[in-house]
């Protein structure tokens, strides 16, 4: 059981296994690995597709004729093994030329190569036949207020993605683009932190139709926020186009641990949303369970393919146990209990006016408040029950 197969859609970033484990005060701990390699084993591993950074792939300033040849041989080691490639991505980060970010550098002439190197991987993303365009902005942001123009930074911001929005939709492309909030790292701080900022970023572009977002787990969680709350806002407001899950324990610089390896009983409601939807309904997320982790540095290459596993076989374990806990005829009457399916209910009926309300005197002058208020909500007993199934004890 707990066998990753690709009817799971389970995806990686090239960069995740391909991470040497060089970090601030170390050097690398292992030696590279072939792109080509790490597609073989994520296919024998049971994964189903893999994402990749432009430079993850083709070395940052490869001539035409060696980005051609690299691009063929990826293309036939994905034939050979049936790996999809559903989302690419843009390195605006590692180049010294980004120190000062891509699409919102103060210098003009970085914005406009970075946008030139964004939209030749465009064109490559939908090459490869890639749904999601994500676009994480590293860079864009700043370590002291008084360096960026702060009303500038998001007109160019806006323009930047509009740009490359309103491109994909002129070459007929059906990609999408999903922007990812990080807080902070690289970055002191960087624009568009969170969720919520992006969503509100997004409303105010031209093309916002085809922007959507893509939170990762440890984001969200190092500005100390709520992953499943995050993903759920963006879901119903119809913008969660893809995710990136991994670990995070608290809020410290960005562990990227496997999936389920920081907040697992986080972890355990994220992939309740992911696979049983909202209690009462609503939209759901069908787009490929990506994970953005990095392999421990003290880890070696059998660690590595032990730690790609870990994450499919975490998320297929809590899949299971979210299941079973929804299925279970006591969480259904907790939960019913709990008055959870009660919050599905219009708060006016159908047809009622505000004016309606204000007349309704048992809503207001005759409501027993302090009755209301001695209510149990039960939600501990609630909660158990969830633990207990996370912990398999049910
Ligand atoms: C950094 C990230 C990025 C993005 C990637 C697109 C290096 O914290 O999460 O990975 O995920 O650029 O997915
Ligand atoms: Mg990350
Ligand atoms: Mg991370
Ligand atoms: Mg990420």
């Amino acid at each position: 059981p707990f066998q990753p197969t690709p009817a799971d859609h389970f995806s990686f970033g090239l960069w995740t296994m391909s991470w040497l484990g060089r970090d601030q005060f170390g050097e690398a701990t292992r030696a590279p690995l072939d792109p080509i390699v790490a597609v073989e084993k994520l296919a024998e591993l049971g994964g189903w597709g893999m994402t990749f950074h432009d430079d993850d792939l083709i070395p940052f300033g490869s001539d035409a004729a060696t980005r051609d040849r690299i691009i063929a041989d990826f293309r036939a080691a994905l034939d050979r093994t049936g790996i999809a490639v559903p989302m690419v991505t843009t390195n605006l980060f590692s180049h010294p030329v980004f120190k000062d970010g891509g699409l919102t550098s103060n210098d003009r002439g970085v914005r406009r190569f970075a946008l030139r190197k964004v939209l030749r991987n465009v064109d490559l993303a939908a090459d490869l036949g890639a749904e999601t365009f994500v676009m994480w902005g590293g860079r864009e942001g700043s370590e002291y207020d008084g360096s960026k123009d702060l009303s500038a930074v998001f007109d160019r911001y806006r323009e930047g993605i509009d740009l490359v929005a309103a491109y994909i939709k002129d070459q007929g492309y059906g990609l999408k683009i999903a922007l990812e909030p990080k807080p902070n790292e690289p970055r002191g701080d960087i624009l568009l932190p969170t969720v919520g900022h992006a969503l509100a970023f997004i409303a105010t572009l031209e093309h916002g139709d085809i922007v959507g977002v893509n939170p990762e787990t440890g984001h969200e969680q190092m500005a100390g926020l709520n992953y499943t709350h995050g993903i759920a806002q963006a879901l119903w407001a119809g913008k969660l186009f893809h995710i990136d899950l991994n670990g995070q324990r608290s809020i410290k610089f960005d562990q990227d641990l496997v999936f389920g390896h920081g907040d697992l009983l986080s972890a355990f409601f994220t992939v309740d949303l992911v696979e049983n939807g909202f209690p009462g309904g609503g939209p759901r997320y069908d787009g490929p369970r990506h994970f953005d982790y990095k392999p421990s540095r003290t880890e070696d290459y059998d660690g590595v393919w032990d730690s790609v596993t870990a994450n499919m076989r975490t998320y297929l374990i809590l899949k299971e146990r979210a299941l079973a806990f929804r299925a279970d005829p006591e969480v259904q009457e907790a939960l019913a209990t709990s008055g959870v399916a009660e919050l599905a209910r219009p708060t006016l009926a159908d047809g009622e006016s505000t004016a309606d309300l204000l007349a309704d005197t048992a809503s207001f002058e005759t409501f027993d408040a302090d009755k209301a208020g001695e209510r149990g909500y039960a939600f501990v007993r609630l909660n158990q029950l969830a633990v207990e199934h996370a912990l398999g004890a049910r």
